[in-house]
């Protein structure tokens, strides 16, 4: 068996100056450089949205970003326009060393589905393929780190545990949109409830 490193929606988009930037979220990137060369198999996921996505603001007259609203049924969170399918901002952040990547992931491509998790969609109606991937690859132990913590981070994290993955959080090598106050710390928390290991990547290099 083996292990694979998984960078979530390390986008430009998500990194300061971005259409929906995470707090001092490029810090990830270097954590995702050092980390790639120790993995067997390193896996991005791309948030990559049409247009007219659903879960844009603009979307929906009248209301604004940040707001509740509902897409096909289920409760959603009206964001910015962000990660347009071939769109500067949809693409991998500048400094990320790319090379490193052997497989991408792209999620969020339906109108009407959101997907945070790289795994499934917000009602779990379809698979991204990630989890065939993976098993396919030999991989029984899964390391993620990228954008954003309490998002996309959180949601594919519980979905790997669910799919049976070892799954491990890189905590250094997340960042949290932090809508709320304390997002970010409620997203670790759940996680590590959930049964993900939480460590920081200097323990990581001293135990490989
Ligand atoms: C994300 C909000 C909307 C993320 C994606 O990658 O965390 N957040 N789409
Ligand atoms: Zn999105």
């Amino acid at each position: 068996m083996s292990d694979a490193l998984l960078l979530v929606d390390i986008q430009n988009d998500f990194l300061p100056g971005g259409a929906l930037a995470v707090a001092d979220g490029d810090a990830v990137v270097p954590v995702a450089n050092r980390l790639m060369p120790a993995f067997d198999h390193v896996v991005a996921s791309q948030d990559w949205h049409p247009p007219n996505h659903g879960s844009f603001a603009g979307q929906h007259p009248g209301r604004r970003a940040f707001e509740v609203s509902q897409l096909d049924g289920l409760e959603q969170i009206l964001w910015p326009t962000h990660c347009v399918q071939g769109t500067p901002g949809a693409g991998f952040a500048a400094a990320l060393d790319v090379a490193g990547i052997d497989h991408v992931v792209r999620k969020g491509t339906d109108p009407r589905l959101d997907s945070y998790s790289a795994f499934f969609d917000n009602g779990h109606r379809q698979a991204t393929g990630l989890s065939d991937h993976l098993r396919a690859a030999g991989v029984d132990a899964l390391f993620v780190c990228g954008l954003a913590a309490d998002v996309c981070v959180k949601f594919t994290v519980l979905d790997a545990l669910a799919e049976g993955f070892a799954t491990t959080l890189i905590v250094d090598g997340v960042r949290g949109v932090d809508m709320a106050p304390g997002d970010t710390r409620s997203a670790l928390e759940a996680m590590a409830r959930a049964g993900a290991r939480l460590i920081d990547s200097s323990q990581l290099f001293q135990q490989i």
